[in-house]
Parts: structure tokens; sequence; C-alpha cells
């Protein structure tokens, strides 16, 4: 895709140089409600993911490119079992997969539903690409990307099939509680051009029903951007952030003035609202916010949820978010 401002890499060591500078003489006003750029979060600890985007912002790479690298590590890790290949399956043993992916200028492309390949986020990007569409499901976007050259391959691991056959034993279907069976990634970036724009991909819930998709691939749900304010993504159990269209209602919460932090806080209250504490303490939800000035906010349901950010000055650090329970 044509990016008109982009800016060079001297252009961009120009800006580093002088914001070191103005930085040295403590002049800060300049700089002072901007965080460094460029810059990338993601939910869980997903430090090789960031690693990955890094590679891209670092070179003053696209913050899409950013993001799409930074998804497709997790999709290829066998051990990940909440994404991509490994990931756990259905009730009947599929593994299917949900992906969406946005860029600072609302163009967006998504998945659902999709078996066999490895890398939903990519397929996303080239529905956004290089169709009329936004979203794809099934054995449409199975279609498309073997039409697309992406190459059709077996996700269930070993491992997985294992766990699957185990939880068939009893077959106990509860969706709500599992706090310890997810770590879905959402990735938001912001390039040295100061553009906003993420990626979310998941295998879903474990042992979901056959046809379940959550809210990964969902624009406004899984995730949300808006170039001009903001972006946010979502983990945790995707009924319940569809319901509130978390990640569009938290870009809009920091579109009126709140900052990330207060905005996924309020989307996370919120939920817990509708449902009422006593249900929404069985329900793991979290919610991961940029704003356009670069400040990162995240908020969850219980005491599970952590995040990794990479900035200039701070390398793939994993922190702890706060949680209402
Ligand atoms: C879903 N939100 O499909 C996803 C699950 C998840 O870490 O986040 N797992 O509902």
């Amino acid at each position: 895709m044509s990016h008109p401002k982009r800016k060079t890499r001297r252009d961009f060591l120009k800006v580093s140089v002088l914001s070191a500078s103005v930085l040295s003489t403590g002049a800060l006003s300049a700089f002072s409600s901007q965080e460094k750029r460029p810059l990338v979060v993601s939910t869980w600890r997903n430090t090789d993911a960031n690693n990955a985007a890094w590679n891209v912002l670092s070179k003053n790479g696209r913050a899409l490119d950013a993001v799409e690298q930074g998804a497709r590590v997790p999709e290829a890790n066998p051990k990940d079992t909440s994404v991509g290949y490994g990931g756990l399956p259905d009730r009947e043993g599929l593994v299917t997969l949900d992906a969406c992916i946005m860029d600072e200028k609302s163009n967006c492309g998504s998945v659902a539903f999709v078996q066999g390949y490895k890398h939903p986020i990519s397929i996303a990007r080239a529905v956004m690409e290089k169709t009329p569409h936004v979203m794809l499901v099934g054995k449409g976007a199975e279609q498309f990307a073997a039409a697309q050259g992406f190459k059709k391959e077996k996700l269930l691991t070993k491992e997985s099939e294992k766990a699957w056959k185990e939880w068939l034993k009893k077959s106990e279907y509860k969706p709500y509680h599992n706090p310890g069976q997810h770590d879905t990634i959402g990735i938001l970036a912001q390039d040295a051009d100061g553009n906003l724009c993420g990626a979310c991909t998941t295998s879903g819930m474990a042992f979901k029903m056959h046809g379940r998709v959550g809210d990964s691939p969902i624009i406004g749900a899984g995730l949300y951007v808006d170039g001009e304010v903001g972006a946010a993504t979502a983990t945790g159990v995707g009924e319940e952030m569809i319901r509130i269209a978390g990640s569009h209602t938290i870009v809009e919460l920091m579109r009126h003035g709140r900052s990330p932090q207060q905005a996924c806080e309020e989307a996370i209250k919120r939920l817990i609202e509708k449902r009422g504490e006593e249900k929404a303490k069985e329900l793991s939800v979290a919610f991961l916010a940029l704003n356009i000035k670069g400040k990162v906010g995240a908020y969850s349901t219980n005491d599970v949820f952590e995040y990794t950010l990479t900035t200039p000055d701070q390398m793939h650090s994993v922190i702890r978010s706060e949680s209402y329970f």
C-alpha cells in the first residue's frame, strides 16, 4: 500500500537526535505529552512477538507490518495453545482460527472459522488489501487463502490432540471459566510516523462449539483502531467483549477525553455492571489500549492479565495489569 507521508530513515534519525538534544537541555515542552516512538504493546507475555514487531518498527517500518509480523510469531508457535498452529481444538477436535487487522486509516480485514492455515492474520490482511470486503469466514476464507497462495497445513499438534482427548473424557462444556487456557494475542503499535495499527489472532476458547466465533476477528469487539484517537484490543471470554463492543467502546471513550487506563477501566466496569458481580467474577476479560500520544492502559476483570510493552527505552517489559476483582 502506498504511504505518501512516510519519513525516510534520515528523517527518523534527525527526529531522534532532536529529541535527545531537547531532553538534554531539559526543554521538554515539545515532547511532553508524547511518549517516545515507535512503540508496540501486546496482550500477555508475548516478548517474541514484540521482538518481531520491533524489528520492523526500529527500522522505521510501518505499524501495519509490525503488528502482522508480531501476530505471526505465536501463530507459528506449537507451544502456544491459544493461537494458530498448536491451538486447542473445538469440541469436534478441529482447530478453527479467527483474526483481524486494522490500520490507521480504518482499513480493516478479518477472517473467522478458518481451518488449515497457520497464519490467519496474513489472510485477514489480504482480505483488507485485495478484496472489497472486510470479513470472510469458513470455506470462503479458506478458498480465498488457497487462491492467494497460502499453504494448507495440519494445525492440530499431538499435545493439543492429547488435551482434547483428555477433555473428551468428561466433555464438560464450561467456556466461561478457563483463565489458564487462553493467551490470544492482541497487538497494537505506533510507528515513528505516528501511525497506529492493530492485529488480533486466536484459536478461540478451548473446546468451543463447532462454528463458534469469538470477539477476536470482530472489528470493534476484539480490536479497534482510529488513527486520530487510539487503539484497543481484548482477550478473554469473547462473548463478553462482543456484548459491549468493547474495543470500539474504549476508543470512543478515549475520543471523549479518557486516558487509555480510564477507558479500559470504564469498559470493564460496564461489562461487570451488565453481568452483575457474582457472574462477572467467573469471567476472565481484559482490555489493552494505546492512545495517539503513545500512552498505554490495561485493565481486567480478574487478577491474571499481563501485557508486554516495548519502547525505545523499555525492551519487552512484561507488566501486570490492575484488575477489578
Ligand atoms: C475468544 N477472546 O475467542 C478469544 C479467546 C481469548 O485468550 O482471548 N483467548 O473469545
